[in-house]
């Protein structure tokens, strides 16, 4: 693991150079991953282009311009291995500087001339005769490609409530995912909906200058502080003249949440009792009106929810122009929200300007957002997983051959770098790839077996942990059965250590390939 961390990679042989020139590879999404995909295959001398849907790269940190928007993974964790930044100028990076690292990250190798910007895939069918993946776009463009991956990650496509009465709203209404730059709350009455990572960012920044805040709070949020330190000029140039001391401070915050991970996640803990009740404490002593805070502490586990971290959301709501409302929504009117009075049949009413929905992503629908059929029997991935994804590593579906997912399901983290886990996938994928290219196999496929074999490994990981079944509380983390299908059940180590173990002998190859 030092190695991964400390050595950089090696470059190709000419020999491998040559057999690879007539591969091509589709990526879809220039976010994060996206992006780091097409750095390795760059690296790696192999063909491809990269198709992004909005007009420019940066994935999540592009579509998410709201208000307070930043990252609560430490910035140097939160880059790629191999193009450290020794500028971040906090511990914890507001959303604009990541985008600025991304942009700048991409015109350093190159990538910008491989994307075909505001265009969305439609549809991707494998052929059987060819053995290359036909990829169709909004805009017409149709790609044939030897390896299909998808960048597009489980958080992008905004999810919305349904409500009765939504659309009859006549003020400004939208999701904080599509955060619109001219909105001026200045003066207004505004409704923010939802209380996850998001909404936390967002509310500290809105209370400012709203004339009143209403924050709709279905679940509440476990909050810790945040200790956002500067980095400070003589730290950034000791970075930038020994980047092998930034290097190790990577490394504290690696294990820092690998530590974070081993006291605190397991389905019993007596830490994470212990820092509950802390917590619990710390965040009581925001809150002025005891009866408030009370209504701001969570009654669930700690971490079988995505955790937030602020140092002003809770403080926000000792200001006289900011209310919680913990009544259910009835409905919504073309100037108001009703809300459900359970005493009796009357529904108390917030006049509002606008309304946010701070209400998360459809984790499915972003995972599927484009028509990819299993060439053998024709159903789409969606039918396919039903309401459990799935996927070999959470990289490779069983039945799509060639084709690989980052971010795919049990993928996602609750204590980490998802940077950490890209790379991770990425490692794995390329190694399939170029042991593929070097085997002369058309086609690499996960059987049944191996992804079965897999699962009931998560299975087994998702019961030691307190993430696993959650009938307490709801979130994106968890289908309608409870079941968690997001989220990788153990440790980075241990996801590093499974991934950088490629069985190329045991997946289902065609065409002359000599195995080893
Ligand atoms: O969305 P969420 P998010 N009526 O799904 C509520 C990442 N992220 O955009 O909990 C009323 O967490 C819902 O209530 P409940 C991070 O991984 C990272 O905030 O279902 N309320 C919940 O409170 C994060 O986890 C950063 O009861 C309704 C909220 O809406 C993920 O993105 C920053 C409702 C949705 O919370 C998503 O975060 C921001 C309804 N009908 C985001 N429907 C970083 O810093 C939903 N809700 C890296």
């Amino acid at each position: 693991l030092l190695y991964w961390f400390l050595v950089t990679e090696r470059t190709p042989s000419p020999q491998e150079i040559r057999k690879r020139k007539d591969t091509f590879v589709v990526i879809v999404g220039a976010g994060y991953s996206g992006l780091c995909a097409a750095i390795r295959l760059k690296k790696e001398r192999i063909r491809f282009v990269l198709i992004e849907k909005s007009e420019t790269l940066g994935g999540t940190w592009w579509d998410n311009k709201y208000p307070g928007c930043a990252c609560d993974i430490p910035s140097h964790f939160y880059s790629l291995s191999f193009k450290l930044n020794a500028f971040w100028t906090k511990m914890y990076s507001s959303g604009d500087e990541i985008q600025d690292y991304l942009e700048d990250t991409a015109d350093y190798y190159g990538i910008r001339e491989h994307v075909k910007f505001s265009c969305k895939v439609d549809t991707c069918e494998f052929n059987k005769e060819t053995q290359k993946w036909s990829v169709k776009t909004s805009t017409g463009h149709e790609f044939e490609c030897n390896y299909l991956i998808s960048g597009m990650g489980a958080l992008h496509v905004p999810k919305f409530p349904s409500l009765k009465g939504m659309e009859e709203f006549q003020g400004e209404h939208f999701h904080t995912a599509q955060w619109k730059d001219d909105f001026d709350w200045s003066g207004k009455r505004v409704g923010i909906i939802g209380t996850g990572s998001s909404s936390i960012q967002a509310v500290p920044k809105l209370a400012e200058r709203c004339e009143e805040l209403y924050v709709f709070q279905r679940t509440p949020a476990w909050i810790f502080p945040l200790l956002n330190l500067r980095y400070p000029a003589i730290i950034q140039k000791l970075f930038q003249a020994f980047p092998f001391v930034m290097k190790l401070h990577r490394l504290y915050f690696f294990f820092r949440s690998e530590f974070v991970f081993a006291a605190f996640f397991g389905k019993v803990s007596l830490a994470r009792e212990i820092i509950s009740n802390l917590t619990n404490q710390l965040m009581s002593n925001e809150v002025a009106d005891p009866k408030l805070a009370e209504k701001l502490i969570p009654k669930y586990s700690m971490f079988s929810k995505r955790i937030t971290i602020s140092n002003d959301y809770l403080k926000t709501f000792n200001r006289p122009n900011v209310h919680l409302i913990t009544e259910p929504i009835q409905e919504i009117t073309h100037n108001s929200i009703l809300l459900k009075n359970n005493q009796d049949a009357s529904a108390k009413e917030v006049e509002l300007d606008a309304i946010i929905y701070a209400t998360g992503f459809d984790v499915l629908q972003s995972s599927t957002n484009m028509d990819i059929k299993n060439p053998n029997n024709g159903k789409s991935l969606s039918t396919i997983w039903g309401e459990t994804p799935n996927a070999y590593m959470g990289i490779m579906p069983a039945g799509l051959p060639n084709f690989f997912m980052l971010f795919g399901p049990g993928t996602v983290l609750g204590h980490s770098s998802a940077i950490f886990m890209t790379e991770c996938q990425i490692d794995f994928m390329m190694k399939t790839i170029t042991r593929s290219i070097d085997n002369n196999c058309s086609s690499v496929e996960v059987t049944q077996e191996m992804n079965e074999g897999y699962q009931s490994y998560v299975t087994e990981g998702l019961k030691k942990v307190v993430y696993g079944t959650s009938p307490e509380c709801k979130g994106w983390y968890y289908n309608e059965s409870g079941t968690n299908y997001t989220l990788w059940p153990a440790s980075c180590l241990h996801y590093w250590w499974k991934t950088s173990q490629v069985n190329f002998e045991d997946f289902k190859t065609t065409k002359a390939c000599d195995k080893e």
